[in-house]
């Protein structure tokens, strides 16, 4: 045995990662179901460092010296389980099992008992960037036990992107620490996305901008407080022109985004969690309902498509989009770390909210210089209640929050959705409201529910005989 690592799964991202793990001057041992795809591997890229080619899994375990590191980078879900399956009787005692793949964090949690159970360590490692990432520099969570991660380190430090000589990868907690951060990662890609989408649609359908005219645009705001890989991207998205029509590429790309399920994942455990992550659900939403090509087309042949016309001045319906886009990418952001903090919370993880920031600066698809104002809001105040009163970001809210309600009713008017916009304005306006509507809720409950309701003024839980003469009040407990 002479490889430090071992990994199996050499479709895409596993063969970039394996790349990656090689030029860093790593002994690594590959291996594939199908075998072809590992000589490839070999043949292509063998002199980029120290390969060990395995035809067999039996192969890949005797290449690895011990305790053994095995990745295993497979499609999510049955297959990983089917590889974990056929891994486990050929390990040792101390070995450590690691899911590279996308998996869904419950099924780390399982799969991390069932080996604890036989002596094994596993570990669930969220790797974010595709497959550019993974080739040249991902950012990488970690989930594990201690004595896992001191093993990993040396590898994984040395493959992660690089942000001010700091690696972006860290020991994120337990068990499925690493790949519930990583969750929640995608979901705020989401909502950043389509903030991103909204703010390109106002531009070009209130403010009557073309898509090269909206690209000149978003490389302004790149060289600002929005500066990120996204936004860069959009404005060279938005430049490209289809080589078949001459058409702007984004005219001829079918309006119905898909997806693969992150987003839905992190939507469906914020509801679990009672945290509202309204940025990252409407985003989510967005994408449902532009997939839905028969209500659009039925919709639009009943409704007319021609919005009213909204009569903005350019330039600073622009600096109102941009500040809107910030003040609302402040809150999607705000959600998703307080979303891991309650996972935290309720998982008996111990995860360094600040660190989460720092690792996401680079490597990954929503790195952005944003992220050290996060980093810093952390450092300053690690048991934070909310970033979105920081200074920082306090101060961005509320320098951007006129022109984030002009964007919002310039959009109404024009009947250009927004929903995340909008729902982010209104997830603030509840948040700093004095008081809620929530008091005729718990009102409402009470009369027809008895579900009893708290009053401002003494302690207690009190229930209102509502169908008695006089409405008498009774204090049901303490
Ligand atoms: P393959 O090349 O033999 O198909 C992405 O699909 C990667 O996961 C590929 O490397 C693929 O191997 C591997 N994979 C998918 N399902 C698998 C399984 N049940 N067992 C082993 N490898 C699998």
């Amino acid at each position: 045995a002479r490889a430090t690592i071992g990994l199996t799964g050499l479709a895409t991202m596993g063969r970039n990662l394996a790349r990656n793990i090689a030029r860093n001057g790593h002994t690594i041992a590959v291996h594939n179901r199908t075998t072809s795809k590992m000589t490839a591997l070999i043949d292509e890229f063998g002199d980029e460092g120290d390969f060990v080619g395995c035809e067999s899994l039996e192969d890949l375990v005797a290449a690895v010296e011990r305790p053994r590191a095995i990745v295993i980078m497979v499609k999510a879900g049955e297959a990983t389980d089917a590889v974990v399956d056929e891994l486990v009787p050929l390990l040792d005692e101390g070995d450590i099992v690691v899911d590279a793949g996308n998996a869904h964090y419950r099924d780390t949690l399982r799969r991390q008992e069932a080996l604890e159970e036989k002596g094994l360590h596993f570990v669930g490692m969220g790797v974010s960037g595709g497959e550019e990432g993974a080739l040249n520099g991902p950012s990488i969570m970690v989930g594990g036990s201690d004595h896992a991660y001191e093993v990993l380190q040396p590898v994984v430090e040395s493959i992660a992107a690089d942000v001010d000589g700091t690696p972006c990868c860290a020991h994120i907690g337990h068990d499925g620490a690493g790949h519930f951060v990583k969750m929640v990662h995608n979901g705020i890609e989401y909502a950043d996305m389509q903030l991103i989408a909204e703010s390109y649609d106002l531009l070009r359908s209130v403010a009557g901008m073309t898509p090269a005219e909206v690209a000149d645009v978003f490389e302004e705001w790149n060289g600002g407080d929005l500066e990120s890989f996204l936004i860069e991207m959009t404005a060279d998205v938005l430049r490209h022109t289809d080589a078949e029509t001459g058409e702007p590429f984004v005219d001829v790309v079918r309006d119905a985004a898909e997806q693969k399920g992150t987003g839905r994942w992190t939507v469906q455990d914020a509801l679990d969690l009672g945290v509202p992550i309204t940025g990252i659900a409407e985003a989510t939403f967005a994408r449902s309902l532009s997939g839905h090509t028969e209500q659009r087309a039925a919709a639009r042949e009943m409704f007319s498509t021609t919005p009213e016309e909204v009569d903005v001045d350019r330039d600073s319906f622009v600096d109102q989009v941009r500040a809107a886009l910030y003040a609302s990418k402040v809150v999607a952001y705000a959600q998703g770390f307080d979303q891991i903090a309650a996972g935290a919370e309720e998982r008996g993880w111990d995860i360094d909210l600040g660190e989460v920031a720092t690792i996401w600066r680079g490597g990954c698809i929503i790195r952005a210089q944003f992220l050290d104002r996060i980093r810093e809001a952390y450092a300053d105040e690690p048991d934070l209640t909310t970033l979105l009163t920081t200074p920082y970001f306090a101060e961005a809210v509320t320098d951007g929050v006129d022109a984030w309600r002009e964007v919002i009713v310039a959009a109404v008017r024009g009947g250009v959705p927004t929903p995340a916009f909008s729902s982010s304005l209104a997830y603030f306006d509840g948040l700093r409201r004095d008081r809620l509507p929530a008091a005729l809720i718990q009102a409402l409950r009470d009369d027809f529910g008895a579900h009893t309701y708290e009053r401002v003024d003494r302690e207690g839980t009190f229930h209102t005989r509502w169908a008695e003469e006089g409405r008498p009040e009774e204090q049901v407990s303490d």
